[in-house]
This record gives structure tokens, C-alpha cells and sequence, in this order.
């Protein structure tokens, strides 16, 4: 297995519409298997193959403290969603450092294969329907921040843009 880098936004792949999968085979398994890995040592409760630059429609989730309820979406389809919204405080390994509040749908119901093709249904609410949600919008070349106000959009940019700089020269300030 292998941790995989992500795709930090304003990164331009990270707006690519990811394709449909037709072909479940070993390579399939083993980036699903890498994106798990990456997702755990990030640590995060999700991954989008989006987020490491693989433009397929493939998901993973683990929502649980003891990272021992892995859910590998491949396809995943919205095929319910509650007019009950809730709003929750969102995060994303594309944005390190970034928080806000998303209101989204409480309860979905997602139609998804398993590595092997097979059809499974979800029924999601709390961190589950949130997260499902989120990296779904990944898949469509969506991040949480586009949920936002301009004004919110805008100020979240600069404080990226700041954040980077920061980066950069503390990186100088190392390699001298
Ligand atoms: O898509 C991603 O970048 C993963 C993202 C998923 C997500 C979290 C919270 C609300 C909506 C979507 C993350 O995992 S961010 C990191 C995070 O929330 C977390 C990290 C460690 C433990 C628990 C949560
Ligand atoms: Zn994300």
C-alpha cells in the first residue's frame, strides 16, 4: 500500500468532473486500498480519488474513532435526500486549516457499487449523509467552500493565499 498526495486547492484539478467506473478490477482494489491509507495517516474520515488526482468516481469513508467501518463507494448516486437540512461544521485535506459551516440535506440515501461491482444502499444521516455529501461533491469538481458566500469564499481565499506564503518561506528559511 502507498499514501497518495493530495491535491491542495486552488489546485485546478481539483474541479475536474471525475468519470464513471467500468472496470472493477486489481487496480481498482489497490488504489481504493491506497486511498484508505492515505485517508487514516492524514488523518481524515474521507477521500475522493478527485483528491489525489485519480479522476474516477470512487469514494472512501471511515466515520469511526477505531477506523474499523471502511465504506468504498465506487459510482455513488444520490437517490434520496431529506428537505430537512442541518447545517455542520466542515473540513477537507484539500484545504488544511480551513472550517465552516455547510448546510446540506440531513438524511440521503446513496445507491453506490462495491469493489466487486455489486449494488449496496446507504442510508446516511449525521457525519455519515455529511461526509457522503461532501466527497461526492468532490467527484463533481465541488469543495465545501463553493457552499459559501462570496464574502466567505473570498476571505477563506486570502487566508489560503497567506497560508502558502507562509509556507514558501518558512521552506527558504529551512533550506538555507
Ligand atoms: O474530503 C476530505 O477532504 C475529507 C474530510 C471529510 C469531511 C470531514 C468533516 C465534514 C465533512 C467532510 C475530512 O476528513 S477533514 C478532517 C476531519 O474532519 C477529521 C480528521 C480527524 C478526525 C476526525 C475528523
Ligand atoms: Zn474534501
Amino acid at each position: 500500500m502507498a499514501i497518495l498526495p493530495i491535491l491542495r486547492y486552488p489546485d485546478a484539478r481539483l474541479a475536474t468532473r471525475a468519470a464513471e467506473v467500468t472496470e472493477f478490477n486489481d487496480e481498482l482494489k489497490k488504489l481504493a486500498a491506497d486511498m484508505a491509507e492515505t485517508m487514516y495517516e492524514a488523518p481524515g474520515v474521507g477521500l475522493a480519488a478527485t483528491q489525489v488526482d485519480r479522476h474516477i468516481r470512487l469514494i472512501v469513508i471511515d466515520i469511526t474513532e477505531e477506523k474499523n467501518d471502511l465504506k468504498v463507494l465506487v459510482n455513488p448516486k444520490l437517490v434520496a435526500s431529506s428537505e430537512e437540512t442541518k447545517p455542520w461544521e466542515e473540513g477537507c485535506l484539500s484545504l488544511p486549516g480551513i472550517y465552516d459551516k455547510v448546510e446540506r440535506p440531513a438524511f440521503v440515501t446513496v445507491q453506490a457499487q462495491d469493489l466487486d461491482g455489486k449494488e449496496i444502499t446507504l442510508e446516511c444521516e449525521g457525519l455519515l449523509a455529511v461526509c457522503i455529501q461532501h466527497e461526492m461533491d468532490h467527484l463533481e469538481g465541488h469543495v465545501f467552500i463553493d457552499h459559501l458566500s462570496r464574502f466567505k469564499k473570498d476571505r477563506i481565499c486570502k487566508k489560503i493565499k497567506k497560508q502558502r506564503l507562509e509556507e514558501e518561506k518558512q521552506k527558504k528559511y529551512e533550506d538555507a
